[in-house]
């Protein structure tokens, strides 16, 4: 009698989601989505937010970089300057207290065409808290340096 042995590997690191679409919400409440032009002064920044099953929900900030953010302005066809930052004004952006925080431990390499394509933690299994959210901006270093955001790249 033949007996066949199947061997499963199961992966313990991070894994790779399929495309979700992203944006960003601003302070003022206004949503930035893929293809919307970009404000005269060349600057948009917010809460960075994914879209997966039938809702938005919220990217924790652990192993988001540059690198990452500027995945998430790729996406929403933003070329240019780019970065993370973390702001005291955005930490307590309405709205977030109530959203699911879908992805945590993003791991992006920079060419990915979605944030959800970047290896991470799976969705909605993350450690952090809503203080966390990760935050992108696109707009000119200048413009950056006038405000009192905090830059970390
Ligand atoms: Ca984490």
């Amino acid at each position: 009698m033949n007996t066949t042995l199947t061997m499963t590997t199961t992966s313990t690191s991070t894994t790779s989601l399929p495309p979700a679409p992203v944006r960003l919400v601003q302070l003022s409440g206004d949503v930035f989505n893929v293809g919307d032009p970009l404000p005269d002064d060349g600057f948009v920044s917010g809460r960075v937010e994914v879209f997966y099953n039938g809702h938005w929900g919220t990217v924790c900030k652990d192993g988001f970089g540059g690198v990452a953010a500027q995945v998430v302005c790729n996406e929403l066809g933003l070329e240019g300057a780019w970065g993370r930052f973390d702001s005291s004004a955005l930490a307590g952006m309405p709205g977030s207290e109530d959203q699911t925080i879908w992805i945590d431990d993003i791991d992006c390499q920079g060419d990915e065409t979605h944030l959800s394509l970047c290896g991470n933690a799976g969705w909605g299994i993350n450690n952090c808290w809503h203080s966390e959210d990760a935050k992108a901006l696109k707009g000119s270093l200048e413009r950056v340096s006038l405000s009192r955001d905090r830059l970390l790249f």
